[in-house]
C-alpha cells in the first residue's frame, strides 16, 4: 500500500483548510469539498493562542500576511463607567509559550489558509478545492461521499469539518444532544479611522482583549485585528431579549438594535456601537460531548466535533490543533507503524479529552469571566482551566505517551 492517502475533507472553514494543509505537508492527496463558493465571506476576530499559532508556523502559513495584532494584555472595564478594574499583562507570553498570541480577522486567516492548502508552494501535493459541493450522504465504512450536485467521491480518509450544524455527524450515526443557550451574541466591527475620529483610539492602541461585564450573561469582548485597521466586538446578551431563532453567520442587525440591548453600558462603548460598520446576530447553542468522533474511515474535526462557546476564544485554536494532530498521526511513513483505523483511534484518544475539557470550560466561562483562561487568582477553584494548560500543551509528548501505552 502506498504511504500517501487519498483524503476527502468536507467543509472549507478554518478547520477543514487546516486539515488540508497539515495532511498535504505529509504527502497526502487532499480534496476539499465546500457547499458554498465563498462569495461574501463573513466573520469577525478570532484569536489563536500559542499552540494554535505554532501549527500555522509549522505548516508555513503566511501568518504575517494574515495581518495579526499581537495581543499584549487583557483589560477588564467597569460595565457602567468604563473605568479599568483589572489588567493581566501577556508580556512574557512568547518567551513562555513559544509563539505570539495572534489575533486575526477570520477572513484574513481564511485567505492565507486557502493559499497554503491549494497553491503549489510549500511541501506536499497541492490540495484540490471543489466549491458548490454540498455533502448529502456518506458511508464512513466504505469511505464514500455523495454530493447534492450528483457527484460522488471515494477516499482512504474522510475529514468531516462541516461546522456546528454538521450533517456528517448524522452520517456517522451520532445524534447530537444540544439545546439553545440562554445567551445570544452580536458581533460587530468598526474601522480604526472611524474610532480615531470618535476619540476612541485607545481601543486600537491598547493591543488588548478588553472586557465589560462578564459576571452574568451580559458581556462585551473587544479586540483589534487586521494590523490594527479593524476592531471587533462580541456582545453577549440574554436570549430572552429578542428570541432569535434563526441560525447562520450573516444575520444583519442595526446599530440601534445593538445599543438598545445594553442600556446601562459605558457611554464610550455605546458610541462605538452606534458607529459600528457591520453587525451580525449569532444564536448560541450548548452541545453535550458526542459519544465518539470516529467511524470507519471518517473523523469529525473542529466545530463538527466539539462546538463550544466563544468565551474561551478557543474555537479556531482547537480546530488548528485537531488538524495538527492529523498531521502528526498520519505523518510520512505512518503505515509502517499502524493502519488508518488505528491512526483514527489515536486521533480520538489524543483530541477528545482535551477538546472536551476546553468545551466544558467555555460553557462555565459564558457567565463567569473568572473561568476565562488568563484571569487567574489565588482563590481559583481547584481544577480550573488555566492559560498554562491550554498554551503550554505539548501534543507530540502526549502522542508519544499514547503510542507507548498502546504498544505495551
Ligand atoms: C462564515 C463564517 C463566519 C464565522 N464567523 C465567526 C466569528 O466571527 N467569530 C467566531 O468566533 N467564529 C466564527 N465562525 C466560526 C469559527 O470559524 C469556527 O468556530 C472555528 O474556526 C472552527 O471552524 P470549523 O472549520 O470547524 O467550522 P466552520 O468555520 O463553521 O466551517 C464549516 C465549513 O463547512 C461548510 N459546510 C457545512 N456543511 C457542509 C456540507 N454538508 N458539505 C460541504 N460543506 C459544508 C461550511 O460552509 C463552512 O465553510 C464563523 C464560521 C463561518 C462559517
Ligand atoms: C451577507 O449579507 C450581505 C448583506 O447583508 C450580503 O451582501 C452578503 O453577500 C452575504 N454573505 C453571504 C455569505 O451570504
Ligand atoms: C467563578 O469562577 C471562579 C474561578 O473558578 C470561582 O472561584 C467562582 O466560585 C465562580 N463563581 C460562580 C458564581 O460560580
Ligand atoms: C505543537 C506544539 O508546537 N506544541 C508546543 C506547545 O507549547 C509547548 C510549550 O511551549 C511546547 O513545548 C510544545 O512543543
Amino acid at each position: 500500500m502506498p504511504d500517501c492517502l487519498q483524503v476527502a475533507v468536507i467543509g472549507a472553514g478554518l478547520g477543514g483548510l487546516s486539515a488540508a494543509v497539515a495532511l498535504r505537508r505529509q504527502g497526502h492527496h487532499v480534496t476539499v469539498y465546500e457547499r458554498y463558493d465563498f462569495a461574501g465571506e463573513v466573520g469577525a476576530s478570532l484569536s489563536a493562542a500559542s499552540n494554535g499559532s505554532r501549527f500555522l508556523e509549522q505548516w508555513g502559513v503566511d501568518v504575517k500576511g494574515a495581518k495579526p495584532v499581537i495581543l499584549k494584555k487583557l483589560i477588564m472595564h467597569d460595565w457602567e463607567t468604563g473605568a479599568v478594574k483589572n489588567t493581566y499583562g501577556l508580556g512574557d507570553y512568547k518567551a513562555k509559550f513559544g509563539t505570539d498570541y495572534n489575533n486575526f480577522h477570520r477572513i484574513d486567516i481564511h485567505k492565507q489558509l486557502l493559499k497554503s492548502a491549494f497553491e503549489e508552494a510549500g511541501g506536499g501535493p497541492a490540495g484540490v478545492l471543489k466549491v458548490n459541493h454540498k455533502a448529502i450522504d456518506m458511508d464512513p465504512v466504505a469511505g464514500t461521499i455523495r454530493f447534492e450536485n450528483g457527484e460522488t467521491a471515494t477516499a482512504d480518509l474522510i475529514v468531516a469539518a462541516d461546522g456546528i450544524r454538521s450533517l456528517s455527524r448524522g452520517f456517522m450515526g451520532i445524534a447530537p444532544d444540544f439545546k439553545m443557550s440562554t445567551s445570544c451574541c452580536y458581533r460587530c466591527i468598526i474601522g480604526a479611522d472611524k474610532l480615531r475620529s470618535l476619540d476612541l483610539s485607545d481601543y486600537i492602541d491598547n493591543e488588548a482583549i478588553e472586557y465589560w461585564g462578564g459576571f452574568g450573561i451580559e458581556k462585551i469582548v473587544m479586540s483589534p485585528c487586521s494590523n490594527g485597521e479593524v476592531v471587533s466586538c462580541y456582545c453577549f446578551y440574554p436570549a430572552s431579549h429578542n428570541n432569535l431563532r434563526e441560525d447562520g453567520w450573516n444575520i444583519s442587525a442595526t446599530p440601534q438594535q445593538l445599543v438598545e440591548t445594553f442600556p446601562g453600558l459605558d457611554a464610550r462603548m455605546k458610541t462605538l456601537m452606534l458607529n459600528a460598520e457591520d453587525i451580525k446576530m449569532w444564536r448560541l447553542y450548548v452541545h453535550q460531548p458526542y459519544p465518539y468522533w470516529v467511524k470507519g474511515k471518517a473523523c469529525l474535526l473542529g466545530d463538527a466535533a466539539h462546538p463550544m462557546m466563544p468565551d474561551q476564544s478557543q474555537g479556531s485554536c482547537m480546530a488548528f490543533e485537531d488538524a495538527g494532530a492529523l498531521g502528526y498521526i498520519f505523518h510520512k511513513g505512518f503505515q509502517k507503524q499502524y493502519s488508518v483505523a488505528k491512526g483514527l483511534e489515536l486521533y480520538e484518544k489524543l483530541r477528545k479529552p482535551r477538546a472536551t475539557r476546553i468545551q466544558s470550560a467555555s460553557y462555565r466561562a459564558r457567565e463567569n469571566l473568572s473561568e476565562r483562561i488568563g484571569w487567574s487568582s489565588s482563590t481559583d477553584r481547584p481544577g480550573k482551566l488555566t492559560i498554562e494548560e491550554v498554551c503550554g500543551y505539548d501534543m507530540q509528548a502526549h502522542l508519544k505517551e499514547l503510542l507507548e501505552a498502546g504498544s505495551s
